[in-house]
């Protein structure tokens, strides 16, 4: 007999932004209009390797301690050697009778040995019935990418086929072939737009005059406000502002590979009769700063980093509706398995999105989270430039507590790009109001502790 679950195509860029989404209409027409726009949507920790772990599991960084994207701290191998892979998104679903498959990327340094260096593998974690994923870091060089394709190590040259044109055919393929009546699972992490931000050459010729977006914290002038590492950071210069102007330009052309796939899937999901049924997700795995508040790339706690797109469509979802509330990367496993009709194990720290997807959502939702940030000696330069911090959001505030003792607190409100710190001036019970919360949040569910649940710790 037919399963009646739902499936699911869950589609994870890579450093995408929010703002993307207005360059990819047909997304917006495929996705955006036949669903659900969230537009508080965050990532727990803004930086790939982590936030994939907490995709994977549902956990906040604390509790899944994959810190970085490099060994010992982060990395796939400490996913690995913690014996995280035993208990994912995959194995949930798959154990339900799910029919599994991940295209791309995986864990950062997948398909390296524990020193960095190249070191094809041809693991395939448990829960998974298919698997192409990426060996080594971005996929592979200018030239080629290496696939381990279901426990063969597959060479792709970039002259013969784009790497997203590549993840499209292989998502294609396992949506026709899957029987109808047998619920799948399509977890889909194209490289795009991540840097170097390869894309096709059908589409070099656009947005070549398409300008960078300056939101008004691009290159902030006044960053007296601001802790010591950004004032220790000049003013962006014509050069690389021109360099940055480039980058977001081949940023948009890698997205247009998306917005083609995203096409080619739906309507592969049309024919086959499954469109119907098939809940469709997309969001990334962080956001990324281009120019704002003087700062490139990601990790620290002002909103375009761990902000990020979450747009999602399938059954019973309200059509071209948003929602305000305030969710998280952490959510996204949960949710899943909810659809699925899975039980979360007790270790998740998210909650399902799926009251949030009806045309009468709950009253009452988290009123905080927590973001967070280590910086380990053997990250990239630019990680390792941002001191540790923890991080409570609500809808109103952006209150940050460094390692260094600085302090910083924006009212989001009153100043939505993050341009003056109040946090000297702010009243008295304000600061210990966000203090409380922000250390609840830094230890809620902890291992071997009595620390309060993340759940509670949110709701307040
Ligand atoms: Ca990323
Ligand atoms: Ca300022």
């Amino acid at each position: 007999m037919a399963d009646p679950r739902p499936n699911i195509l869950f589609i994870l860029a890579d450093d995408m932004k929010a703002a993307d989404l207005e360059h990819m209409p047909k997304v917006q027409g495929l996705l955006v209009e036949q669903g659900v726009r969230f537009t508080r949507p965050w990532v727990t920790r803004s930086l790939c390797c982590p936030s994939r772990a907490t995709i994977l599991r549902g956990q906040y960084t604390h509790n899944h301690d994959v810190w970085v994207n490099v060994e010992p701290s982060g990395g796939f191998w400490n996913f690995f050697d913690q014996g995280h892979e035993s208990s994912t998104i995959a194995t949930w679903l798959n154990a339900a009778g799910y029919r599994t498959i991940l295209i791309g990327k995986y864990l950062n340094r997948y398909g390296l040995d524990r020193n960095g260096n190249r070191s094809p593998t041809t693991h395939v974690p448990p829960g998974w019935d298919r698997w192409h994923a990426w060996q080594g870091i971005y996929g592979g060089t200018d030239a080629s990418y290496e696939i381990n394709e279901n426990g063969r190590i597959v060479t792709h040259r970039r002259s013969e086929i784009h790497d997203t044109d590549l993840h499209a055919r292989t998502a294609e393929e396992f949506i026709r072939n899957t029987a109808s009546g047998v619920p799948f699972f399509v977890y889909l992490a194209p490289n795009a737009p991540h840097d170097p931000a390869y894309f096709a050459p059908r589409h070099a010729n656009l947005f070549t005059n398409t300008p960078l977006p300056r939101p008004s914290s691009f290159n902030e002038a006044d960053v007296s406000d601001k802790p010591q590492w950004v004032r220790n950071k000049p003013r962006l210069s014509s050069r690389q502002v021109s360099t940055l102007t480039q980058f977001y330009r081949k940023r948009l052309r890698a997205l247009q590979s998306l917005e083609e796939m995203v096409e080619r899937l739906v309507n592969a999901l049309r024919a086959t009769g499954k469109l119907s049924n098939t809940y469709i997700v997309l969001t990334s795995d962080n956001g990324i700063y281009l120019g704002e508040h003087r700062l490139q790339a990601k990790g620290a706690a002002y909103n375009a980093s761990p902000r990020v797109p979450l747009v999602i469509r399938g059954p019973g979802v309200p059509r071209g509706a948003t929602r305000s509330q305030l969710v998280l990367n952490n959510d996204l496993a949960p949710t899943l398995a909810s659809w699925a009709g899975v039980r979360p194990p007790g270790f998740v720290d998210g909650r399902s999105l799926a009251p949030l997807l009806t045309s009468s959502p709950p009253a009452t939702w988290r009123t905080a989270f927590l973001v967070e940030h280590r910086r380990t000696p053997e990250e990239f330069a630019y990680v390792r430039a941002i001191p540790n911090y923890s991080a409570v959001r609500t809808a109103r505030y952006n209150y940050v507590e460094y390692g260094t003792g600085e302090k910083e607190l924006y009212d989001l409100e009153a100043d939505p790009t993050e341009l003056t710190n109040i946090f000297n001036r702010a009243p008295q019970t304000l600061r210990s109001e966000l203090k409380a919360r922000l250390d609840a949040l830094k230890i809620c569910a902890r291992a071997g502790t009595s620390a309060t649940s993340c759940k509670r710790a949110e709701d307040g």
